[in-house]
């Protein structure tokens, strides 16, 4: 207790207060102390603005040389096959849980999806070969998007799937795929990236956890992904989670490409609620919420909306994303809740947050049946947006993993967005 006190919740999630158990002190940061990022310790609250000066003059217009042996190349994701090039490169190397059970599989259809979003730069999808052979043994990609971080808009690079082969590892190849990427952006004149991982770096601007709802609990527990709490049976949790077959909320349906205008206006009107929130052109709901218009292979997201006398007063939405069972066949297939948003958020009655969290709880709750009714195993959600106001009552569980937000070149305060302090999630 006492030692909690004159501490602040970013402190807490990000390991600090258990003495930087997750964290090393910042002189050890070898590589992100020369990179323009906020530095721990320094909490002196100054005004939000870019970290270092911005200028093209100085860009230098090839890439650094890389370890003999290697060569830089720019993925082209038009071509399938190089999308399978990164699909295998990600699938055996990438993000693992901290147990190494479980590892990400991205299929090659999400790459297409979340690679070539409206507006998408090719040179930003950055690879390295082996020079005798070609194989791709390295990955850094970035899209473009425009963030507003509390009153500034911000035109950013979104990073994602850095990715090193595993007998390349400890190599210091991140920080030169890193810097390749930061150059290739700021030929494009963007100074500002935001990126996410599970691992902490000078310095989160927020910190979500992951929730996990079980849909097929058996499947769960057999994996090993679900454990059997001392207090409970086999019988008793998967009756916990049983959902009814069908859907309640009335004028719930699929989106259709004619929604895009509305479910934009909401979206748009919803996010302005929190401090960080990227902005969404109509095109960019078509792709992110439509599934690129449905020319992908598989099938990666879903959207419902809530359509009253002609009006859409709600909508959600979630992805797909499996893990595979590493050194098994199987794979667990997770949805993942996307962005939603509901009319409910601007209730100017006096019990205004009961209903959104009423509201919230009936949408969320026919997310989790649609989401059984496509098949998946488990449905995952963030400690973002308003999600604490239904993660308890949808019966999520805290997962071990926690996500960090960064932002390159921009000083902020933490955003304790959908952090919910009373419950000390
Ligand atoms: S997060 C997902 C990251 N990928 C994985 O976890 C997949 C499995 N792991 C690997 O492939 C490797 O272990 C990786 C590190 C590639 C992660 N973000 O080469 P090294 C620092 C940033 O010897 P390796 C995602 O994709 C580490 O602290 N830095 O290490 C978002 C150390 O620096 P320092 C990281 O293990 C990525 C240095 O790298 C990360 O062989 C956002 C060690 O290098 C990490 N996840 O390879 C990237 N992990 O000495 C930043 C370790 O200082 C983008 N490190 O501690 C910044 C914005 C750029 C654009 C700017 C535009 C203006």
């Amino acid at each position: 207790e006492e030692m909690m006190r004159g501490m602040n919740l970013q402190d807490i999630l990000t390991g600090m207060a258990a003495g930087g158990k997750n964290q090393k002190d910042m002189a050890s940061y070898k590589f992100w102390n020369t990179q323009p990022v906020p530095k721990f310790g320094e909490d002196e609250p100054l005004s939000d603005g870019p970290l270092r000066e911005n200028d093209l003059s100085r860009v230098k217009t090839v890439g650094a040389e890389l370890i003999e042996g290697f060569e830089w190349d720019t993925v082209d994701l038009t071509d399938d096959q190089q999308v399978r090039e990164v699909y295998e490169l990600l699938s055996n190397h990438y993000v693992e849980d901290s147990e190494a059970m479980f590892r990400f599989n991205y299929s090659a259809s999400f790459l297409h999806w979340a690679l070539k979003a409206p507006g998408w730069i090719k040179n930003w999808h950055v690879g390295v070969r082996v020079t005798g052979t070609k194989k791709l043994v390295a990955f850094i990609s970035g899209i473009p998007v425009t963030l507003r971080v509390r009153e500034n808009s911000l035109r950013c690079s979104e990073i994602n799937f850095l990715c090193i082969h595993k007998k390349l590892r400890g190599k210091r190849l991140a920080p030169v795929l890193i810097k390749e990427v930061t150059r290739r952006c700021n030929l494009e004149s963007v100074w500002n990236a935001i990126y996410t991982a599970g691992v902490v770096l000078p310095k989160p601007i927020s910190t979500c956890r992951y929730f996990h709802r079980s849909l097929d609990w058996l499947k769960l527990y057999e994996t090993g992904f679900s454990p059997l709490p001392a207090t409970s049976t086999k019988a008793k949790q998967v009756t916990k989670y049983a959902l009814p077959a069908n859907t309640s909320t009335k004028g719930l349906r699929e989106m259709e490409a004619k929604d895009s205008d509305a479910v934009h206006d909401l979206l748009t009107r919803y996010m302005e609620r929190f401090d960080l929130a990227p902005k969404f052109t109509v095109e960019d709901i078509g792709h992110w919420l439509l599934n690129g218009g449905s020319k992908y292979e598989e099938r990666i997201v879903w959207t419902y909306v809530v359509e009253e006398e002609g009006k859409i007063t709600d909508f959600f939405s979630f992805y797909s994303l499996e893990s595979s069972v590493i050194g098994k066949e199987e794979t667990i297939r997770a949805a993942y809740l996307f962005y939603y948003a509901s009319e409910t958020a601007f209730s100017k009655s006096p019990d205004a947050k009961k209903e959104l969290k009423v509201r919230l709880n009936a949408l969320m709750h026919d997310a989790l049946i649609l989401a059984k009714k496509f098949n998946f195993d488990v449905f995952n959600a963030l400690t973002l947006l308003d999600n604490t106001l239904f993660l308890e009552e949808q019966k999520f569980g805290a997962g071990d993993g926690s996500l960090h937000y960064y932002l390159f070149n921009w000083r902020t305060s933490f955003i304790n967005g959908g952090i919910d302090d009373e419950k000390n999630i």
